[in-house]
């Protein structure tokens, strides 16, 4: 009978001990809008955010590239960037694991306009889940304030289009960005929202220890949201920094290597204090 009931409660801790946080694919570089064209440096880390908790050992991304437009009349440009990505390896808090930084150099990050950084990551293989994990992600950068394509889709299997600049929100301000799977919107989709909570610190491949704010529960860590029926979400950013909305299983594609695949759109911003 004893036996029974700790195998019964075993059951339980097994289905009910899922974590807290969830994970982001991170596509990092400090300052996104930028006054003139400089060196920039991203950092593509598979990880959870909020806990500067576990990080994942990514694969060579399948895809990295950035769309840049000069003004809103501008050709968009694409630019391959595979070709700077160099191994590194992050600490978080608990563990250390393969990522990968990219330096661009100023020559290409040097006219004004919008920038759209996309990562297509390889799928990652969750061995607890026995599933693979894709999280197609975007970050914008801005040069000299000239707008440019931020509203447009990249066309990627399932992506966030903004309704407004990711690259030019003040703490507080309510962002808006629509849900796409093969360009059509996804109503009623789960959407983990996760603040940027341990500052990465660019130069040692980490995340700082302090945090800058508490959760005071665990729904907290990883927020939800839902799509409406039109595939929009909407959120006021509280703290200034950096925030993650990640739309599970958004994409068209459910299968990899014969198992399971979530394919995931990520799309991160940052406020600035006013
Ligand atoms: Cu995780």
């Amino acid at each position: 009978m004893k036996l029974k009931v700790a195998f019964l409660n075993l059951i339980a801790l097994m289905v009910f001990a899922i974590p807290a946080s969830a994970h982001f694919q991170m596509v990092y570089t400090p300052e996104i809008a930028k006054n003139k064209g400089a060196e920039t440096q991203f950092k593509l880390v598979f990880t959870h955010p909020y806990e500067a908790g576990h990080t994942m050992g990514m694969g060579m991304p399948q895809e990295f590239y950035m769309l840049h437009q000069k003004g809103e009349e501008g050709k968009t440009k694409k630019v391959d960037l595979k070709s700077y990505l160099k191994p590194i390896t992050w600490k978080s808090l608990t563990n250390s694991g393969e990522a990968y930084e990219a330096t661009l150099p100023k020559k290409i990050v040097r006219s004004m306009g919008d920038y759209t950084l996309v990562l297509v990551p390889a799928p990652y293989y969750e061995g607890e889940e026995d599933i693979y994990i894709q999280q197609v992600t975007k970050t914008y950068m801005n040069v000299g304030g000239l707008p440019g394509n931020w509203a447009a889709p990249a066309g990627l299997k399932t992506e966030w289009v903004p309704l407004v600049k990711p690259y030019a929100m003040w703490t507080g301000m309510v962002f808006k960005a629509q849900l796409l799977s093969n360009g059509k919107p996804v109503p009623n989709a789960d959407v983990e929202v996760e603040y940027m909570n341990h500052e990465p610190d660019m130069k040692n491949n980490a995340f700082e220890k302090k945090a800058k704010s508490k959760a005071p529960h665990d729904a907290f860590v990883t927020m939800g949201i839902k799509t409406d029926a039109h595939g929009y979400i909407e959120f006021a950013t509280p703290k200034a920094g950096w925030w993650g909305f990640c739309a599970l299983g958004s994409g068209p594609d459910t299968e990899y290597k014969g198992k399971e695949l979530s394919q995931d759109a990520v799309i991160w911003i940052k406020a600035v204090d006013m």
